[in-house]
């Protein structure tokens, strides 16, 4: 899954966001480097971010939605919390609605249902404005696992298909270094809750912590925690550098034991 973010801070250009001609050649680019899912994403959710207007958030996302859906042979997911957004991306072509706040809000998960998208519940400790304050859990990989089982049932209760739901430990969401490790050293539990099970780590603190390397010198790390996560199980891989990654998960699920599928 290629990580495509129409979000101004994303870019240091002066707050402009990403045009849908530019964002459509860097989908372009990430499918010929074997991408199948492109992750459309118009909110921020960095640590300490505000959610935008819904309009701007629209605004971002829909034309390129629009436009990588009518060009490309990939999936589009579209990475959301907001029932408006799903419908507008839904009916823009996006198949897949990736939420990092994992369908909690109930017009989300009945948007979700009733358009009949696919979806990716991800774990997330608090919200993004404050879940880096001080993210406390008793057993990080229990609760984690337990919150992902309770929105599978939800969204199986709202009536999407066990065939249509992914899940995702959300790292890096809510979780200190020691808890992103807890979760990635127990990642194969997370592959027996009925659902394909998604991770990402690209770039994110988990390297950094690991490597001590700021973000732009995280290629390698993301990459090897991509080869241990397709060995342990992970279906589908988040990431900035797709070709790098494409060639870890291939390696890893060459010789992680078979869960069900090619890579
Ligand atoms: C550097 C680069 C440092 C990126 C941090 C980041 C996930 C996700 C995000 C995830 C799923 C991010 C939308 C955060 N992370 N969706 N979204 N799983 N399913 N941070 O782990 O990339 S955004």
């Amino acid at each position: 899954m290629g990580v495509l973010n129409v979000t101004p801070d994303s870019f240091s250009d002066g707050g402009r966001c990403l045009a849908p001609a530019e964002a459509l050649a860097a989908a372009r680019r990430m499918v010929e480097e074997g991408a199948r899912l492109i992750d459309v994403g118009g909110e921020s959710t960095r640590p300490g971010a505000e959610p935008p207007p819904l309009a701007e958030e629209l605004a971002r996302v829909v034309p390129v939605v629009r436009a990588i859906a009518a060009t490309l042979d990939v999936v589009v997911s579209i990475d959301t919390s907001r029932a408006a957004v799903i419908e507008a991306a839904v009916e823009a072509g996006a198949h897949l609605v990736n939420d990092v706040r994992g369908l909690r809000d109930p017009a989300a998960l009945a948007a979700a249902a009733r358009v009949g998208a696919a979806v990716c519940v991800m774990h997330m400790q608090g919200e993004p404005q404050t879940m880096q304050n001080a993210p406390a859990y008793e057993d990080v990989v229990a609760e984690v696992r337990a919150y992902l089982a309770a929105r599978v049932a939800s969204c199986r209760a709202a009536g999407i298909g066990a065939d249509a739901i992914v899940v995702d430990p959300g790292f890096g969401f809510g979780k200190t270094a020691a808890h992103n490790v807890a979760l990635f050293a127990a990642l194969e539990e997370f592959t027996t809750l009925g659902a394909p099970l998604a991770i990402g780590v690209s770039r994110k603190s988990l390297v950094g912590q690991l490597t001590g390397r700021p973000v732009a010198q995280r290629l390698a790390g993301s990459v090897a925690l991509a080869a241990l996560a397709a060995e342990r199980g992970a279906r589908i891989v988040r990431a900035h550098d797709v070709g790098a990654t494409l060639d870890a998960v291939r390696i890893g699920a060459a010789f992680g034991r078979d869960r069900g599928g090619e890579a």
